[in-house]
């Protein structure tokens, strides 16, 4: 059997990082605990770029466009929903959520969901503490440990041609006798 996983050591590795300003109370903490999750794991502070968009509805098309850039090898998606009186709560938790999944299929690059999606801004505000939740430090963990796995299974899905191109052509040798 071979087990493959995700290690924690991220020096080298590059990340995005959408974060949406709607709720800001809640999302800049998220923002300052994944960062410091990353560059607790050896992440460059020059090898991490956010960008910030109004809300997390906007989230999906601008993980996209970073995740397909070549640029990085995860992005992180940061937000907080926080349900009100009105059907706005489903409309934009289920499109981030939709959006971001659809994202990182399309971009076969590891797209994390760092959303919150809360009944009440207490929860919101509970989940973004640096502390028992933390939302933000552990989409900087799942980031780093994507990051990681999908780097070693292309490493294996490339080795087979690395070596047949190393091998000298048949066709060649019969010429050469
Ligand atoms: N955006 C959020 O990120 N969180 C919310 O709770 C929220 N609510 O409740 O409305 C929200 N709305 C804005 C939305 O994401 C878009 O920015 C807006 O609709 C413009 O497209």
């Amino acid at each position: 059997m071979k087990l493959r996983k995700g290690s924690h050591e991220a020096t080298g590795l590059r990340f995005g990082i959408v974060v949406a300003k709607f709720n800001k109370f809640v999302t800049s903490k998220l923002l300052s605990s994944c960062l410091e999750g990353l560059t607790t794991h050896g992440v460059h502070e020059q090898d991490i770029e956010v960008v910030r968009v109004p809300g997390a509805f906007e989230i999906p098309l601008v993980a996209k466009t970073l995740a397909t850039s070549a640029r990085f090898d995860a992005v992180i998606c940061l937000g907080a929903v926080i349900r009100g009186d009105t059907p706005h709560f489903d409309y934009i938790s289920a499109e981030a959520s939709r959006g971001i999944g659809q994202a990182a299929l399309d971009a076969d690059v590891p797209i994390i969901f760092g959303v919150l999606t809360t009944d009440t801004i207490a929860q919101a505000i509970e989940r973004a503490e640096p502390g028992k939740f933390n939302r933000g430090g552990e989409a900087a963990k799942s980031a780093i440990e994507m990051a990681s796995v999908l780097k070693q299974l292309k490493a294996v899905e490339a080795e087979p041609l690395a070596e047949r191109a190393a091998r000298p052509k048949r066709v060649a040798r019969r010429h050469a006798k």
